[in-house]
């Protein structure tokens, strides 16, 4: 019980329609999280990890047919289609309702149900937002554990007010004599369901990332995307890091790029320029609004990373190593005899005598992979040891620049400044990437995925668009930040990639934060800004001979065959499209047709 008369009734109500076993209100508590591990190593979803190697960690691992985001069973339920829009799936309220409804009935039977009161954000702070999720995943608590702010407190601050509603179930009742599964889950149903309107989110079937710990994508990105656009800020998916030059001057930057795209990797970058540094105040989701000040400050609404495991290694990301030392959950990941975890790339030489994320025995020459490639940690965010000091300030931080960006192994050049706000906006509304395996479906097909939040707005893009474009009103357009495009996969003819990547990416950001200085060069082209010759600082970078070119080269009949497909994107959103976009691509089709003569 609490005090507050509706989320009583709203618990009671689901515990009549889903008939859990019992009902634990979480308290957010160390002893809480122990209990929660505890009932995952006796059901057999989790193992834990030598505790000399990392105290105090777990390996779970899922179902095969339960490992990422599902994005074709994902559902924005706005009572009009159109504020849905042609990039969501939609069912109206009262018939996905129905639906639902049928299929959480008795669905928590034999289980607990766990109230979770959560905060994005610090506590009590101003721009914090308050979820309550029912679940019936252990798993889930231990995550929004992590992830967000749980417990008694919150329930303090929440008083009598409203919250966002989130209801998720597993789906997998139990009779009075049944085990349990691994990995409880719905092998026939999966909804992952919105009520933008009501504030409500419906989760049934799948107990993995995105789709049940959701105070994430559901809450922060989709219902929280509506009610910025309701209350004049932005929910975006981007991380939010702090750069300081060697002079001591400090510039923050958020980046949008789509999901295993690389933001948890610059979000906790280790500059290979001397003299630079950077702290992390994010590595998924930026909350901004309007300062006092006029300037456009982020929040980050999580507590920890819910990070992509492969890929990350002492060479690429030693901040994430050096978060993952104790206290964290891994998902899929493989695990050694020594009992640690293990993922491709972790270590030049993979282990011998290892068990994979499917419990099967695997050895160094497998060919298969040892870990999904959508396998994940789950850490606090503050034992990153790059934290930065400020990453909890409830005023949040000021963004002198904004980077948009995704997997293009062509066209689009290492990095490119936009001219003004709008085009900024038009960078991000066209931005292309290739698919990876963070959401279920084909990796590597190239899609557009617009402020890499095409699986993640809870509204019309269009509508989204034109939000964006507001902010040119909303204060004086130099207080806003530069917009920037990223690429850091481009390849060459070899099929390798031209640009190391990485910390080297730190000399990218470092002309973009001369750029907002004024002191670096640049040259216009038909798609924006590129550093002039020699204003990039590749100072002691072995580079290919021709990569820098290529790197930096706007490839003018590439960027011509873009145009059309920018254009076949634009039109799905008919007359809902903001007439300045349009205008955007006439405007680069004119002058990548003089630029061509
Ligand atoms: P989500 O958590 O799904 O939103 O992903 P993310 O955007 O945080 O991506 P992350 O930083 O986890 O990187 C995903 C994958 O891209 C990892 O396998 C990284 O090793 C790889 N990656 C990240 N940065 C770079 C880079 O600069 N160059 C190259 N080539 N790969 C990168
Ligand atoms: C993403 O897919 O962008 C993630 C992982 O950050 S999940 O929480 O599963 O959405
Ligand atoms: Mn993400």
């Amino acid at each position: 019980m609490s005090r507050n008369a509706m989320l009583d009734a709203w618990v009671s109500e689901v515990a009549a329609l889903c008939g859990p076993e019992r009902v634990h209100w979480c308290d957010g508590s160390k002893a809480e999280y122990d209990a929660m591990i505890r009932v995952m190593i006796q059901t057999g979803t989790a193992v834990p990890l030598a505790d000399d190697t990392r105290p105090g960690s777990v390996l779970v691992r899922s179902h095969p047919a339960d490992v990422a985001r599902v994005e074709d069973r994902t559902y924005i339920c706005s009572t009009n289609k159109d504020d849905a829009g042609p990039t969501n799936n939609w069912m109206a309220p009262a018939e996905m309702k129905a639906t639902l409804t049928e299929l959480f009935r008795g669905s928590m039977a034999g289980r607990t149900m766990y109230v979770i009161p959560y905060s994005m954000g610090p506590i009590g702070s101003p721009i914090a937002n308050i979820g309550v999720e029912l679940t019936d995943s252990p798993y889930v608590v231990a995550n929004m554990h992590i992830m967000t702010r749980v417990g008694s407190a919150v329930l303090d601050v929440l008083g009598d007010g409203g919250f966002v509603r989130g209801l998720h179930s597993v789906g997998a009742p139990l009779g009075a004599n049944d085990p349990d599964s691994p990995w409880p889950h719905n092998l026939e149903h999966k909804y992952i369901c919105h009520f933008p309107e009501t504030r409500e989110i419906w989760s049934f079937g799948s107990g993995y990332g995105g789709n049940a710990l959701l105070g994430k994508k559901c809450h922060a990105l989709r219902i929280a995307s509506v009610q910025a656009r309701d209350e004049g800020w932005l929910a975006e998916h981007m991380l939010i890091l702090k750069l300081t030059n060697p002079e001591g001057r400090v510039h923050y930057i958020t980046g949008a790029f789509p999901s295993a795209c690389g933001k948890t990797n610059l979000a906790m970058l280790t500059p290979t320029i001397p003299g630079w540094k950077v702290e992390t105040i994010g590595d998924d989701i930026a909350w901004m609004k309007i300062g006092r000040d006029g300037r456009l400050r982020a929040i980050n609404p999580e507590a920890g990373f819910f990070g992509v495991a492969p890929g990350t290694s002492e060479a690429t990301n030693a901040n994430a190593m050096g978060s993952l030392t104790g206290n964290a959950i891994f998902t899929n990941c493989a695990m050694t005899e020594d009992g640690d975890v293990w993922w491709e790339q972790m270590t030049d030489e993979a282990p011998e005598g290892a068990t994979d994320w499917l419990r099967r025995p695997w050895s160094r020459g497998t060919a298969r992979k040892a870990a999904h490639p959508n396998a994940r940690f789950t850490v606090p965010a503050r034992q990153c040891p790059v934290i930065a000091p400020e990453w909890e300030d409830p005023e949040g931080v000021p963004i002198d620049a904004i980077l948009f960006g995704g997997r293009r192994t062509s066209t689009v050049p290492l990095v490119t400044e936009a001219f003004d706000w709008t085009h900024g906006t038009f960078m991000g509304a066209t931005a292309g990437s290739e698919t990876t395996a963070a959401a279920v479906g084909a990796v590597g097909q190239l899609r557009r995925d617009p402020m890499a939040m095409l699986p993640f707005c809870g509204y019309n893009m269009a509508d989204y668009w034109n939000h964006w474009l507001t902010f040119e009103q909303r204060t004086s357009p130099a207080k806003l930040p530069r917009v920037y495009f990223v690429n850091w996969f481009l390849k060459g003819p070899d099929g390798k990639f031209l640009w190391p990547g990485y910390g080297e990416n730190s000399r990218v950001l470092k002309w973009i934060v001369e750029r907002v200085e004024g002191t670096a060069e640049a040259v216009d082209t038909p798609i924006g800004r590129v550093p002039a010759p020699g204003a990039l600082d590749i100072d002691g970078l072995q580079l290919a001979d021709g990569a820098l070119e290529r790197l930096l080269d706007v490839d003018i009949e590439g960027w011509l065959n873009e145009v059309p497909l920018i254009r076949d994107h634009f039109a799905k959103f008919g007359d809902r499209l903001p007439t300045s976009l349009a205008a955007r691509a006439d405007d680069l089709e004119r002058s990548l047709l003089v630029a061509q003569e």
